[in-house]
């Protein structure tokens, strides 16, 4: 009988089971003007790092351009892109978060 559910709908949920959601790494980028103690507490705040760790992955992205903060599903990803760009252009620092497919 007729559930409303299209047999191309089927297969799509079927796969969506199978198979896990694509994940994003979730990236800071270096640039020459943000204070590194702003990224540490960018690190504390939106990645829950201790600031022993937070500092570490600060020079990583010093020292080699830029490092995964984290990776998460596209979902989480966004909004972690979103809230830390808004925070640093809010205390006026070029800061870029970024995200790509893992
Ligand atoms: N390079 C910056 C400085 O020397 C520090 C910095 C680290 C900036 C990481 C951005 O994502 C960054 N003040």
């Amino acid at each position: 009988f007729d559930t409303g559910v299209s047999h191309d709908k089927q297969i799509e949920l079927v796969r969506r089971k199978a198979e896990p959601p694509p994940m994003y790494k979730v990236m800071l980028n270096n640039d020459d003007y943000t204070p590194m103690d702003f990224v540490i507490e960018v690190l504390v705040r939106f990645f829950n790092m201790n600031n022993e760790r937070a500092t570490q992955l600060m020079l990583t992205v010093h020292y080699e351009g830029k490092a995964v903060c984290g990776v998460y599903s596209a979902e989480v990803a966004e909004t972690k892109v979103m809230q830390v760009n808004q925070y640093a252009r809010k205390h006026q620092h070029p800061l870029l978060c970024s995200m790509e497919r893992a």
